[in-house]
């Protein structure tokens, strides 16, 4: 299967071009990481490439080293905030893959002992909820 292009009409695209609002967190020349707004556990990030791309499958070794970079920052900062006992680094790609929006990201879970992750429900978030976590999230980086 050859891979489809880029829509730029994609909801992450949105987002990064500032026509959808989200719960920034961090922000530099190549990635950018906001929250989840179906969490499967509370601080759940996605990082992303400014850049255009799908998935891993078409995206620039650059850019991905600069996105897994970030992951790793965001996860740190996870640990700080949420204090976690783990993270839980996931990426999908294509359908099958259980991608649902084709702008590329990893998503970043905070894990704690015995605590399984939420099922997706379709269901947002409450808003303030998601700010708070979001301002815990910025204040970890700090120290990062
Ligand atoms: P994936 O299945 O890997 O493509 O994950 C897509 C994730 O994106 C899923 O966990 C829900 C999240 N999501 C979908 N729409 C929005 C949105 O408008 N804003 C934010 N912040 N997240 C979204």
């Amino acid at each position: 299967m050859t891979t489809p292009q880029y829509d730029d009409q994609n909801i992450f695209a949105k987002i990064l071009r500032g026509e959808i609002p989200c719960h920034k967190i961090y922000e530099d020349d190549k990635t950018f990481a906001f929250l989840d707004v179906m969490p499967k556990a509370d601080g759940h990030s996605l990082v992303l490439p400014k850049n255009p791309s799908r998935n891993i499958l078409d995206v620039a070794e650059d850019d991905l080293n600069a996105v897994t970079a970030t992951t790793q920052k965001i996860a740190k900062a996870i640990m700080i905030a949420f204090e976690a006992d783990g993270v839980t680094v996931q990426q999908n790609n294509e359908p099958a893959g259980g991608q649902e929006v084709y702008h590329l990201h990893f998503h970043v879970l905070p894990r704690h002992e015995g605590l399984p992750l939420r099922p997706q429900t379709g269901k947002m978030a409450d808003n303030d909820l998601l700010a708070g976590h979001a301002e815990k999230l910025r204040e970890a980086l700090k120290s990062i």
